[in-house]
Protein backbone atom coordinates (compact mmCIF):
# COMPACT_ATOMS: atom_id res chain seq x y z
CA UNK A 1 0.00 0.00 0.00
CA UNK A 2 3.03 2.40 0.70
CA UNK A 3 4.72 1.43 -2.16
CA UNK A 4 1.94 2.11 -4.36
CA UNK A 5 1.16 5.24 -2.82
CA UNK A 6 4.35 6.66 -3.54
CA UNK A 7 4.27 5.02 -6.63
CA UNK A 8 1.36 7.46 -7.37
CA UNK A 9 2.70 10.78 -6.06
CA UNK A 10 5.60 10.41 -7.94
CA UNK A 11 3.86 10.28 -10.99
CA UNK A 12 1.88 13.04 -10.34
CA UNK A 13 5.11 15.50 -9.15
CA UNK A 14 6.45 13.90 -12.70
CA UNK A 15 3.50 15.29 -14.96
CA UNK A 16 4.10 18.56 -13.25
CA UNK A 17 7.02 19.20 -13.48
CA UNK A 18 7.38 18.23 -17.45
CA UNK A 19 4.79 21.01 -17.26
CA UNK A 20 7.78 23.68 -16.65
CA UNK A 21 9.35 24.39 -19.95
CA UNK A 22 8.70 27.57 -21.73
CA UNK A 23 8.28 27.39 -25.05
CA UNK A 24 8.60 30.95 -25.46
CA UNK A 25 12.62 30.91 -24.16
CA UNK A 26 14.10 30.58 -27.72
CA UNK A 27 17.33 29.12 -26.55
CA UNK A 28 19.31 27.18 -29.84
CA UNK A 29 21.64 24.87 -28.28
CA UNK A 30 23.32 22.06 -30.60
CA UNK A 31 21.83 18.89 -30.06
CA UNK A 32 23.98 16.66 -27.59
CA UNK A 33 25.04 13.79 -29.13
CA UNK A 34 26.33 11.69 -26.19
CA UNK A 35 22.50 12.23 -24.75
CA UNK A 36 20.66 10.22 -27.29
CA UNK A 37 18.80 7.81 -26.04
CA UNK A 38 19.30 8.92 -22.81
CA UNK A 39 16.72 9.82 -20.54
CA UNK A 40 16.22 13.72 -20.02
CA UNK A 41 13.70 13.20 -17.29
CA UNK A 42 15.68 13.82 -14.42
CA UNK A 43 17.17 16.76 -15.81
CA UNK A 44 14.07 18.45 -15.97
CA UNK A 45 14.60 21.22 -12.91
CA UNK A 46 18.26 21.95 -14.11
CA UNK A 47 16.72 22.33 -17.99
CA UNK A 48 13.48 24.05 -17.13
CA UNK A 49 14.14 26.41 -20.08
CA UNK A 50 14.99 24.13 -23.08
CA UNK A 51 15.44 20.47 -22.73
CA UNK A 52 12.44 20.18 -24.28
CA UNK A 53 13.15 22.18 -27.45
CA UNK A 54 15.98 19.95 -27.92
CA UNK A 55 14.23 16.14 -26.74
CA UNK A 56 15.37 13.39 -29.11
CA UNK A 57 12.20 13.22 -31.55
CA UNK A 58 11.78 9.33 -32.01
CA UNK A 59 9.22 7.77 -34.18
CA UNK A 60 7.84 6.69 -36.40
CA UNK A 61 5.12 5.41 -33.96
CA UNK A 62 1.31 4.19 -35.21
CA UNK A 63 -0.01 6.36 -32.06
CA UNK A 64 1.13 9.41 -30.62
CA UNK A 65 -0.15 11.67 -27.66
CA UNK A 66 0.58 15.54 -27.10
CA UNK A 67 -0.82 17.39 -23.97
CA UNK A 68 -2.29 20.55 -24.33
CA UNK A 69 -0.93 22.69 -21.26
CA UNK A 70 -1.30 26.25 -19.73
CA UNK A 71 0.88 26.74 -16.82
CA UNK A 72 2.89 29.46 -15.02
CA UNK A 73 5.56 29.05 -17.84
CA UNK A 74 3.03 29.76 -20.68
CA UNK A 75 0.91 27.98 -23.41
CA UNK A 76 2.55 24.20 -24.75
CA UNK A 77 1.85 21.83 -26.93
CA UNK A 78 3.96 18.41 -25.16
CA UNK A 79 5.94 17.31 -26.62
CA UNK A 80 6.02 19.85 -29.68
CA UNK A 81 6.16 17.31 -32.51
CA UNK A 82 5.58 14.08 -32.80
CA UNK A 83 6.28 11.44 -35.19
CA UNK A 84 3.92 8.78 -36.89
CA UNK A 85 3.85 6.41 -39.97
CA UNK A 86 1.79 7.04 -42.50
CA UNK A 87 -2.25 6.06 -41.27
CA UNK A 88 -1.11 6.65 -37.60
CA UNK A 89 -3.00 8.76 -35.03
CA UNK A 90 -2.27 11.46 -32.92
CA UNK A 91 -4.20 12.58 -30.06
CA UNK A 92 -4.30 15.89 -28.25
CA UNK A 93 -5.11 15.92 -24.38
CA UNK A 94 -6.39 18.94 -22.37
CA UNK A 95 -4.33 18.80 -19.27
CA UNK A 96 -5.01 22.38 -18.63
CA UNK A 97 -6.54 25.45 -19.76
CA UNK A 98 -8.63 26.06 -22.75
CA UNK A 99 -6.47 25.19 -26.01
CA UNK A 100 -7.06 24.00 -29.61
CA UNK A 101 -4.94 21.90 -32.26
CA UNK A 102 -6.11 23.79 -35.66
CA UNK A 103 -4.25 23.06 -38.64
CA UNK A 104 -2.40 25.96 -40.53
CA UNK A 105 -4.67 26.23 -43.56
CA UNK A 106 -6.11 29.05 -45.24
CA UNK A 107 -9.51 27.95 -44.07
CA UNK A 108 -8.23 29.26 -40.49
CA UNK A 109 -6.91 32.80 -42.59
CA UNK A 110 -3.33 31.27 -41.85
CA UNK A 111 -0.80 29.92 -44.33
CA UNK A 112 -0.65 26.86 -45.42
CA UNK A 113 2.10 24.58 -43.75
CA UNK A 114 0.72 21.00 -44.17
CA UNK A 115 1.04 18.82 -47.63
CA UNK A 116 -1.11 20.10 -50.19
CA UNK A 117 -2.80 16.90 -51.04
CA UNK A 118 -3.81 17.10 -46.74
CA UNK A 119 -7.32 18.08 -45.35
CA UNK A 120 -7.26 20.85 -43.33
CA UNK A 121 -8.68 20.27 -39.40
CA UNK A 122 -9.50 21.98 -35.91
CA UNK A 123 -10.41 20.51 -32.95
CA UNK A 124 -12.42 23.41 -31.87
CA UNK A 125 -11.94 24.41 -28.16
CA UNK A 126 -11.13 21.70 -25.57
CA UNK A 127 -12.21 23.14 -22.20
CA UNK A 128 -12.63 20.22 -19.94
CA UNK A 129 -9.65 18.49 -18.49
CA UNK A 130 -9.16 15.31 -19.91
CA UNK A 131 -10.69 16.14 -23.29
CA UNK A 132 -8.98 14.63 -26.04
CA UNK A 133 -9.12 15.26 -29.90
CA UNK A 134 -8.16 12.58 -32.42
CA UNK A 135 -6.46 12.61 -36.39
CA UNK A 136 -5.36 10.53 -38.33
CA UNK A 137 -2.67 11.34 -41.00
CA UNK A 138 -2.93 9.78 -44.48
CA UNK A 139 -0.95 11.87 -46.50
CA UNK A 140 3.12 11.53 -45.60
CA UNK A 141 4.41 14.90 -44.80
CA UNK A 142 5.17 17.95 -42.37
CA UNK A 143 1.54 19.23 -40.71
CA UNK A 144 2.43 22.51 -38.48
CA UNK A 145 -0.49 23.67 -36.39
CA UNK A 146 -0.83 26.26 -33.29
CA UNK A 147 -3.60 26.77 -30.78
CA UNK A 148 -6.29 29.52 -32.06
CA UNK A 149 -6.21 31.27 -28.16
CA UNK A 150 -1.98 30.87 -27.68
CA UNK A 151 -0.43 31.23 -31.31
CA UNK A 152 0.04 34.90 -30.43
CA UNK A 153 2.67 33.49 -27.52
CA UNK A 154 4.11 30.21 -29.65
CA UNK A 155 1.94 27.79 -28.90
CA UNK A 156 2.46 26.04 -32.06
CA UNK A 157 3.43 22.07 -32.63
CA UNK A 158 4.26 19.90 -35.14
CA UNK A 159 3.88 16.14 -37.05
CA UNK A 160 6.23 14.24 -39.14
CA UNK A 161 4.11 11.40 -40.74
CA UNK A 162 6.42 8.85 -42.59
CA UNK A 163 9.47 9.71 -44.30
CA UNK A 164 8.69 12.53 -46.34
CA UNK A 165 10.83 14.27 -48.31
CA UNK A 166 12.11 17.53 -47.03
CA UNK A 167 11.95 19.28 -49.82
CA UNK A 168 8.80 21.17 -50.76
CA UNK A 169 7.20 20.46 -47.37
CA UNK A 170 4.86 23.70 -46.75
CA UNK A 171 5.52 22.62 -42.92
CA UNK A 172 9.14 23.15 -43.63
CA UNK A 173 9.14 26.56 -45.18
CA UNK A 174 10.37 29.38 -43.46
CA UNK A 175 7.67 31.07 -41.38
CA UNK A 176 5.63 33.42 -42.71
CA UNK A 177 6.08 37.17 -41.79
CA UNK A 178 1.89 37.51 -41.17
CA UNK A 179 2.48 35.32 -38.13
CA UNK A 180 2.49 36.84 -34.25
CA UNK A 181 6.25 36.94 -33.69
CA UNK A 182 6.21 34.03 -30.94
CA UNK A 183 4.82 31.87 -33.72
CA UNK A 184 7.18 32.57 -36.25
CA UNK A 185 10.19 31.92 -33.49
CA UNK A 186 8.59 28.63 -32.67
CA UNK A 187 8.18 27.79 -36.19
CA UNK A 188 12.11 28.21 -36.95
CA UNK A 189 12.75 25.94 -33.76
CA UNK A 190 10.44 23.18 -35.07
CA UNK A 191 11.67 23.75 -38.65
CA UNK A 192 15.67 22.90 -37.18
CA UNK A 193 14.46 19.71 -35.36
CA UNK A 194 11.92 17.93 -38.07
CA UNK A 195 14.68 18.72 -40.98
CA UNK A 196 17.27 17.54 -38.29
CA UNK A 197 15.24 14.38 -37.43
CA UNK A 198 14.80 13.68 -41.06
CA UNK A 199 18.37 13.74 -42.00
CA UNK A 200 19.43 11.45 -38.91
CA UNK A 201 16.90 8.65 -40.30
CA UNK A 202 16.81 9.07 -44.23
CU1 LIG B 1 -3.69 27.20 -26.16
Amino acid sequence: MISRRTFVTTGISSVILSGLVGCTESTEQPRNESNAGKSTHHDTRENTNDHKHNQEVSGPVDQAEVAMITNESGYHFDPHIVWVSKGGTVTWILESGSHTATSYHPTFDKPRRIPNAAAAWDSGMLTKKGATFERTFEDEGIYDYFCIPHEYRGMVGSVIVGHPKARDQPGLAPSQQSLPKEAQAAIKRLNAQVTQTLENTN
